[in-house]
């Protein structure tokens, strides 16, 4: 019901740090454009001439100016009835290590448009019994991210390589909303 000829491809990527006592995920905050107000991993699409992975290095360092090695931990299909963006190839990936200081990037004026997250620590689920440490870092916060993160991300969590489809459809909200999905390892 829906050709895939304006099929992009995006990039997504986080920072999973396994400490002995908690484990820790950093995510941004949307500021403005597609998914505002929503949590997320960091990046963006990738550009003509750069691999999913160089590109996936690029945007973590545009949106929150660290430097981190990056592997490639799930591929993701998002298919959008009605959006201009058609359906979305997102790779996703993953670091325990960066470089640099994690920062908020904010540059209004930038014709690079760079401005778009807010880092933010939260706290996630040890992968070995699911308890997540009351530290003081506020947990994964699902409500407020897309629908589908909540049935892949425990999944990354786990260590595994994972991969998935989900479909949406508009809602008068302007939003949009998951009808079906598959996610698997
Ligand atoms: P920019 O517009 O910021 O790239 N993205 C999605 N992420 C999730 N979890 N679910 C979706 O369901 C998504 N659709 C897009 C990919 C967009 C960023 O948003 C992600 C990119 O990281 C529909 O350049």
């Amino acid at each position: 019901w829906l050709a895939f000829d304006t099929k992009r491809w995006y990039t997504n990527a986080f920072i999973i740090e396994d400490h002995p006592t908690e484990v820790k995920i950093l995510l941004g905050y949307k500021k403005r454009g597609f998914g505002v107000g929503l949590w997320n991993g960091f990046g963006g699409k990738v550009e003509p001439g750069e691999t999913p992975v160089q590109a996936a290095i690029r945007e973590m360092k545009e949106e929150c100016d660290i430097t981190a090695p990056l592997e490639h931990c799930g591929s993701l299909l998002f298919v959008l009835e009605g959006a201009p963006q058609g359906a979305f190839q997102i790779e996703v990936y993953r670091a325990a290590t960066y470089t640099d200081t994690i920062a908020e990037r904010v540059f209004p004026s930038s014709p690079l448009r760079t401005d778009e997250m807010r880092p933010q620590w939260f706290a996630a689920p040890k992968a070995v019994d699911g308890s997540v440490a009351s530290s003081g870092l506020p947990p994964i916060p699902y409500d407020t991210m897309w629908d589908d993160d909540i049935h892949w991300m425990p999944l990354m969590l786990a260590g595994k390589k994972f991969v998935g489809r989900a479909d949406f459809q508009p809602t008068t909200a302007g939003k949009y909303e998951m009808r079906r999905y598959w996610f698997g390892t």
